[in-house]
């Protein structure tokens, strides 16, 4: 039976559990409920036997919708974190970041094979749902980044531990920049391990709920060749222009570059939020032990980060005013120093430090 929290549709089928994203009209970006419902729900497939395969997507179309139904996971409710810290001090924004930090544990370290269908609009919270799956579908409707920069908070539900595992210099520029990732570029860069055309998806379901453990040949058989990342070209300029792990190195080469791209992604690097940019630096630069002491990090960072100005009037200006002009105090990366970064960085108090759900006790994924 379908245990239908309202935003999550969580069922059981066989020897499948299915997780279904169904906010449709915030682009299933994450609240503080759906996380809940999907931690209830793996904590109990883990319990049960005979669960082999986690598939987690978007809900199709309501009957009667305005628009199809169009986004994996916009990210996290940062509106309603924004007003936490303007109501209670950011008691309920913290809650949520705990809780969301463990569901990504959980999916983490889950016995099931774990498959995401990257069918839309994946950034920030939903990158933090897909990558912890051993499979990760793209398809033509795919549109990934991480783009905390726009609002001042930073890239967070495990980014630190993905993003410097990936090619080159790819990680740090997809957050400095922003970029938007097509289907293409997400199997070329590693976030999907497949590449499939949205129309087999729902095929590519119906075979892995008749055989849970062919998850791999299922959607190896049914995967087609992308056509080329574009991205694939810029990788040599990124990996060398990226290649500093100071903001003001990075800013030095894309300025004294002298080409059109690099004027672009300057302009990119400049518009977004100087704290957020060395924050990620730091954290892209350094590794965890396990990806425990990485929640448990960005845990810490992000109880620092929506205290902030930056944050504040990041989500003013993209979600809630829209006029896109946030005023980055500090404005510039001079301004960003070391003793602020150590701050925003340092452990919390014991009492308050992010722990794993209790069901989650065993041994973390190698990375
Ligand atoms: C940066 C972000 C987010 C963002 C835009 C950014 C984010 C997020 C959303 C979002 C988008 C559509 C919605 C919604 C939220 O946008 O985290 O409720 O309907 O959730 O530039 O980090």
């Amino acid at each position: 039976m379908p245990a239908a929290s309202g935003e999550v549709i969580a069922a059981r089928t066989g020897a499948v559990g299915h997780l279904s994203l169904d906010r449709p009209r915030a682009l299933n970006a994450l609240t503080t409920k759906m996380c809940e419902a999907i931690i209830a729900a793996l904590v109990q497939w883990r319990g049960a036997h005979g669960v082999e395969a986690v598939i987690i997507d978007h809900a199709p179309t309501r009957p009667g919708a305005e628009r199809p139904a169009r986004g994996f996971c916009a990210g996290g409710d940062v509106a309603m974190v924004r007003a936490s810290v303007q109501a209670d001090g950011g008691a309920a924004g913290r809650a949520f970041f705990h809780t969301e930090y463990r569901m990504n544990h959980l999916l983490f370290t889950a016995p099931q094979i774990t498959v995401a269908f990257m069918d839309g609009v994946t950034m920030g919270g939903g990158v933090g749902l897909a990558l912890p799956c051993r499979y990760r579908v793209a398809t033509e409707n795919t549109v990934l980044a991480m783009p905390e920069g726009a609002i001042g908070l930073f890239p967070d539900v495990g980014a630190g531990w993905y993003l410097p595992r990936l090619p080159g210099r790819i990680g740090q520029f997809l957050v400095l920049t922003g970029a938007r990732l097509d289907g293409a570029e997400c199997l070329w860069a590693g976030f999907a391990t497949h590449y499939l055309p949205a129309d087999r998806i729902e095929e590519a379901k119906a075979a892995i709920a008749r055989e849970p453990r062919a998850v791999e040949a299922v959607l190896d058989a049914l995967a087609v060749e992308p056509s080329p990342a574009r991205l694939a070209g810029n990788a040599e300029a990124i990996d060398r222009l990226f290649v500093s792990d100071r903001l003001e190195d990075i800013l030095a080469a894309l300025r004294s570059d002298g080409g059109a791209w690099a004027a672009s992604e300057l302009a990119a690097v400049t518009a977004k939020c100087p704290t957020t940019a060395k924050v990620t630096l730091r954290l892209l630069a350094q590794r965890r032990p396990d990806f425990a002491a990485e929640m448990a990090l960005e845990y810490a960072i992000a109880c620092r980060m929506i205290l902030r100005h930056d944050f504040l009037d990041g989500v003013r200006a993209v979600l809630i005013d829209k006029d896109h002009a946030p005023r980055w105090d500090p404005a510039t990366p001079e301004g960003v120093t070391e003793a602020m970064l150590d701050a925003i960085f340092a452990p919390l108090p014991e009492a308050e430090r992010w722990t794993p759900h209790p069901a989650a006790a065993v041994a973390a994924r190698p990375g």
